[in-house]
């Protein structure tokens, strides 16, 4: 692994993806763990307007934080955390570990950046591990536009509009994902049964702990800790009818 070389990537794009990075046994039984918590049927846990402004459906589950420590082995990963020192600098910290399941027929996730870009300097970063593969059968796509992180703010616009440079993510089993907070991205509708990702979210040390409770998208930015529209940016362009063209 050039770990000199993957950080150099993900600096001028904003991700980088390492196929095959954790091995095929650990991945079959993290799956096997998350499919198991997960059920059926699982509940959501966001309100109404949440599910229709954002267009993401996507339900959290935090396994470390219930004594479930199957996950560890991931975070305490040499390589990761070599990768994570390139990148992040030194003293850089593990915010959480969240599986992020979503439903057959559900919409994904609309765009976003994590947290707000304001100050460039202030980011989290995912590291994403998918223990199956995601393919364009299942849907869920990680879709992310490269160099984006660098643009400042998610332009406003159809909060699941295509991107001319957009680059569609099809992660397989085993495949790690780093993700810039500032990279405009978004995950495609869920067409097979289900569909998840865990996210080891990290930051540069200094970065406040909350830096994601605001998450921007096209149509609003949307703080999580209230469960409010803290901005609505759909007045910020005007909808011109066809017809004045
Ligand atoms: O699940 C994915 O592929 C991307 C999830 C995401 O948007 C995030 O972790 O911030
Ligand atoms: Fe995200």
């Amino acid at each position: 692994m050039n770990t000199t070389k993957i950080a150099e990537q993900f600096e001028k794009d904003g991700y980088v993806v390492i196929e095959d990075f954790f091995a095929d046994q650990l991945m079959t039984h993290l799956d096997n763990v998350i499919r198991h918590y997960f059920g059926d049927n699982p509940d959501f846990l966001h309100d109404d307007e949440f599910l229709e402004k954002a267009k993401t459906d996507v339900i959290p589950w935090f396994p470390q934080r219930e004594g479930v420590h199957d996950f560890d082995t991931i975070e305490n990963d040499q390589r990761l955390q070599a990768l994570s020192d390139a990148i992040l600098g030194p003293d850089w910290y593990t915010q959480y570990c969240m599986v992020m399941f979503s439903k057959k027929g559900t919409s994904g996730q609309a765009w976003h950046q994590d947290c707000p870009p304001d100050d460039p300097l202030q980011h989290n970063m995912n590291r994403l591990v998918y223990t199956s593969d995601i393919t364009d059968e299942i849907g869920g796509q990680t879709v992310v536009v490269p160099g984006s992180h660098k643009r400042g703010v998610l332009t406003a616009g159809d909060p699941i509009g295509e991107f001319d440079d957009q680059v569609v993510l099809r992660p397989k089993k085993g495949t790690l994902v780093l993700l810039h907070g500032h990279t405009w991205h978004r995950v495609l509708p869920i067409k097979g049964a289900y569909r998840f990702s865990t996210n080891y979210r990290s930051a540069p040390n200094g970065t406040p702990d909350d830096i994601t409770d605001v998450c921007v998208y096209r149509n609003m930015r949307y703080q999580f800790s209230t469960s409010k529209v803290i901005e609505d940016r759909t007045r910020r362009y005007p909808v011109v009818p066809r017809a004045a063209f």
